[in-house]
């Protein structure tokens, strides 16, 4: 089984906000996952770089937009590296394997007949990089990015989208997965069922774009130049090697609800075009809101998701924008909230029981852990069992928080057990023993089903409890699973406090 995941391809006309890393941080949760289980995995993410608003703002600065885009692209390379993203390659759109492949794509489309020749008229928005229809626009404004958009008048190549209209509804209707959350796809759905237009897919007199193979007075549109970057990284990524074989089946692209028509109606269609088998499955996540509007360049009222780690640390982001806003809803994410829940959860609950359950070894038992039992209170089978069905169906907050009631089963346990009491009767010894393995045998297993949320904490919890930690698989994540050791030591704090004044700084 292979498992392949996508992240959108990032504008790089600015820098990344904590909305972009949101998407990066899921596709790497599922990515890491899926490695447990021992599947054949490969994570994309990168960059869009032939947006007008790039040519546009290089030429400003008086640059070209190639180094214009060199420059910008450091800090979308810095980006998945900061938020320890496990990604297999970074595209970038500029680069040559993926212009060629692009233009391979397109004459494929071109030879079937589904590209042709004729005129565009219409309003287009800059921040979108779109064609709207006024029907689309309040007060003759883009609603999403508050400009006027411009009258556009050219020659372009069209793709013969109304000709994909049944093959896509028997495509929904036959895979009710295809697109989640379901009513996501009912919004895809609804929307192919209105009627398909044909759409532009290059633009005239650019010099920024890919060239369109057989007129290269045109460069392609670069939607469908970005869209092409999934097929197109496979076959280049590996030097020698095309993933394809391997990998398009089974992808999974993740995106925000922004760009869903592109996804979902575009895209499909133009595979089936070019001769590929559509995606195994999308992902269509909410918006992280600041005060209840989306976090946005255009907008400017963006969170640099580098200061938070900076402040917090990188686990405790990851964490945090999974855990505050349910997977696929819109939500609200603030500093507060990060700050709140960094102290509660991460501190109190988490961090706290490894301080305990390591400092009681210590203390009661000269650091040594017995013998491990296969006899757990824990139910352990079925809680692996649960977090990897949710993340099977892209339930990233609700495995977390079946995560999270086991943490809290687990400090409800060292008050119930009292080891403290235990540990004043020596005829209660072998009591004692159990509470201590049961807590250090499910802090291993919590440990294994939050590393890919917290791959620096998983480790570290591991460290301070002896436990083997280079192997991270999925059945370990059984009951029993702590081993023998000695020389336990009372833990570091996991999280310790942060002022909130450094973080309002
Ligand atoms: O659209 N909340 O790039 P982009 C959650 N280049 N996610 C958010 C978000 C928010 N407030 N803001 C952005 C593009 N995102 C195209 C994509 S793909 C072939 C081409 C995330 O830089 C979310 O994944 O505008 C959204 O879809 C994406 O960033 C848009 O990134």
């Amino acid at each position: 089984m292979a498992f392949y995941v996508t992240t959108p391809i990032y504008y790089i006309n600015s820098t990344p906000h904590i909305g972009n890393a949101y998407t990066t941080i899921a596709a790497d949760v599922l990515a890491r996952h899926h490695r447990q289980r021992g599947e054949e995995t490969f994570f994309l993410t990168g960059t869009d770089e032939h947006a007008s608003k790039v040519a546009r703002v290089a030429e400003e600065e008086g640059l070209e937009p190639k180094v214009f885009a060199d420059r910008m692209v450091k800090h979308w390379q810095e980006l998945p590296r900061r938020l320890n993203a496990s990604h297999d390659f970074f595209i970038r759109t500029t680069d040559e394997g993926h212009k060629q492949f692009v233009q391979e794509f397109l004459q494929r489309i071109y030879e079937n007949g589904d590209i042709y020749a004729g005129t565009y008229a219409g309003l287009y928005c800059v921040g979108c990089e779109a064609f709207k229809t006024e029907a689309e626009l309040v007060d003759g404004r883009c609603p999403e990015h508050g400009i006027e958009p411009e009258w556009i008048e050219e020659k372009n190549y069209f793709f013969r989208l109304s000709a994909y209209q049944e093959r896509l509804l028997e495509l929904y209707d036959q895979r009710s997965d295809f697109v989640l959350p379901t009513f996501r796809a009912n919004e895809a759905r609804s929307f192919i069922a209105g009627g398909l237009e044909d759409f532009s897919v290059s633009r005239a007199g650019q010099p920024w774009g890919v060239p369109i193979p057989w007129d290269e007075s045109q460069v392609t549109y670069v939607w469908v130049d970005a869209l092409i970057n999934y097929v197109s990284a496979l076959a280049y990524a590996r030097d020698g090697e095309d993933l394809r074989d391997r990998f398009w089946r089974d992808v999974r692209h993740l995106i925000g609800k922004d760009i869903l028509r592109f996804h979902c109606v575009f895209w499909p269609a133009l595979l089936l075009a070019a001769g590929y088998d559509v995606p195994r499955q999308l992902f269509v996540h909410g918006f992280l809101l600041l005060d209840e509007r989306k976090i946005s360049k255009s907008v400017g009222n963006t969170i640099d998701p580098l200061d938070l780690i900076d402040v917090y640390g990188v686990d405790p982001v990851r964490f945090y924008v999974l855990r505050a806003v349910s997977f696929g809803q819109d939500g609200n994410a603030s500093i507060d909230g990060l700050h709140e829940r960094y102290e509660r959860e991460l501190g109190n609950d988490l961090g706290n029981l490894l301080s305990r359950t390591t400092a009681m070894i210590a203390r009661y038992r000269d650091g040594r852990l017995p013998s491990a039992t296969d006899v757990s209170p824990w139910a352990i089978d079925a809680f692996r069992n649960e977090v990897a069905s949710h993340l099977d169906a892209f339930d990233l907050t609700g495995a977390l928080e079946t995560i999270w009631q086991l943490v809290r089963k687990l400090n409800q346990h060292v008050e119930t057990s009292a080891p403290w009491q235990l540990a004043k009767d020596e005829a209660r010894r072998s009591e004692l023993d159990r509470v201590l393995y049961d807590l250090a045998d499910g802090l291993c297993s919590i440990a294994i089903a939050l590393a890919p949320y917290l791959p620096e904490t998983a480790l570290r919890i591991l460290a301070a409890l002896g436990q083997p930690a280079e192997d991270l698989a999925w059945e370990r994540i059984r009951p029993g699973t702590a081993v023998e050791t000695e020389g336990i030591e009372p833990a570091q704090p996991l999280f310790p406090r942060i002022e909130p004044t450094t973080a309002a700084a």
